[in-house]
């Protein structure tokens, strides 16, 4: 199904708040960030200043010197706070599928939502009138069926925009874009791929992989999804998945060690798919049992680098698990396991060792034909011996206690 991702940033953010507490600075060039004569950057500066060449980032003296008549302010992050709260206040009013990014901007995943407004552009319509009436500030929105889409999206249509990019159509928009307007691509990055000649969104989609690979390491394959339009992270309300489990109760208590091995495969497998889903990493995976009299304890693992293979949570859980059977005799009731300590995927990837790439590139085979043909249409070695156990369907196995704990 076609997601419909709306991203809403606001326009001028540090300065609007201040036109708003001081009308007379409304439609001048104002900057926040301080006095001119000080040391110290532009933090936000007006539309009317940016016509002078004004932007974020740039040193007050330069900024001076380009638009003298501009009025500096000093700003005060209070004020940007308490704006941005009631801001996200609004949005949370709209739906709460929401996943607020810094102060001024936030996704909502309005996948549905048609029905309740007419239309995702019409509800966009009403979040931007209701930020103009309660807080007299503009916010620009862009929907698409994706985050990075619906970002550029925004971006483009600012000030005071409002653009949608239909579903199909993600590539043709972002191709003609100066690389620089793809999220995630910084000053460096631009520089390298402009030394490559690669200067649209469109010459980055049509790049060979192996190409961005060798000079970007793993993040070339980012790279190159973003720049075609595919992005399939969830948008993620505050306090989401700050871990993520699969347990199971067995029908009948167990000492089998093949079969306790066998699900804890499986389980592992679901927790990876859902990590990389999500595009996290796991620093700690642990292990839960509970036996035949109820006791229940937990095994934690902390890895030594961030992983989201479901090698690496199988074979982590498999070791504590040796080790709990050793220490108790009782058959097992519930298995489960579960990855907690989350991160980002970071540039820790460039230094991986090439088996641990391999292993990275096997488990996102795996997820591609899983997403296609259903969960069971690949089943590793271990698993195969669930088959006979529990009923499968193409969403996998179906177990007694399917979890997912946040
Ligand atoms: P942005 O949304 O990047 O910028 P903006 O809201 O000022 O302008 P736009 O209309 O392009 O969205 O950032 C939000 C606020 O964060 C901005 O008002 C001030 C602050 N900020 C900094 O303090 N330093 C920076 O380098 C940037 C980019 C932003
Ligand atoms: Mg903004």
């Amino acid at each position: 199904m076609t997601r419909q991702i709306m991203h809403i940033d606001l326009d001028a953010f540090f300065v609007s708040v201040e036109q708003v507490l001081n009308p007379e600075l409304k439609g001048k060039p104002v900057v926040v960030g301080g006095r001119p004569d000080r040391r110290g950057v532009v933090a936000a500066a007006s539309y009317e200043a940016r016509a002078f060449g004004l932007h974020a980032g740039m040193p007050l003296s330069t900024a001076y010197r380009l638009c003298p008549q501009a009025t500096f302010i000093e700003g005060s992050f209070s004020k940007y706070r308490d704006a941005s709260q009631k801001f996200m206040a609004i949005l949370a009013d709209f739906s709460p599928f929401l996943e607020p990014v810094g102060l001024d901007e936030s996704y909502i995943d309005a996948t549905g939502f048609e029905s309740i407004y007419g239309s995702i552009h019409q509800m966009a319509v009403a979040i931007k009138q209701q930020i103009k009436d309660k807080l007299g500030l503009c916010a620009s929105v862009g929907i698409a069926s994706c985050k990075v889409v619906a970002k550029v999206a925004s971006e483009l249509s600012k000030p005071d925009g409002l653009l949608e990019v239909a579903a199909g159509e993600e590539l043709s928009f972002l191709a003609p874009l100066p690389i620089a307007k793809l999220p995630g691509i910084g000053k460096k990055t631009e520089r390298i791929l402009r030394g490559l000649s690669i200067n649209t969104i469109g010459n980055l989609s049509i790049t060979p992989l192996s190409v961005l690979k060798s000079h970007f390491g793993a993040s070339g394959e980012l790279l190159h999804r973003l720049a075609n339009g595919i992005d399939d992270r969830k948008v993620e309300p505050p306090g989401a998945a700050k871990s993520i489990s699969r347990e199971t109760t067995f029908g009948k208590d167990t000492k089998d060690r093949s079969l306790l091995k066998a699900t804890l495969r499986y389980l592992s497998e679901r927790v990876g798919a859902d990590l990389r889903q999500r595009s996290k990493q796991a620093r700690c995976i642990t292990l839960k049992l509970r036996y035949a009299d109820f006791t229940t304890i937990t095994r934690s693992h902390t890895l030594r680098l961030t992983s989201d293979t479901d090698q690496t949570i199988f074979d982590t859980g498999e070791k504590l698990l040796k080790k709990a059977l050793l220490a108790e005799k009782q058959a097992v009731r519930l298995i489960g396991i579960g990855v907690s300590n989350l991160t980002e995927p970071s540039k820790q990837l460039d230094m991986l060792e090439p088996s641990a790439q391999r292993l990275e590139q096997l488990n996102k085979a795996i997820d591609r034909i899983r997403k296609k043909y259903g969960f069971t249409a690949i089943q590793t070695g271990r698993t195969l011996l669930l088959k006979d156990i529990f009923p499968d369907d193409k969403d996998g196995y179906t177990l007694q206690t399917p979890s997912l704990s946040r």
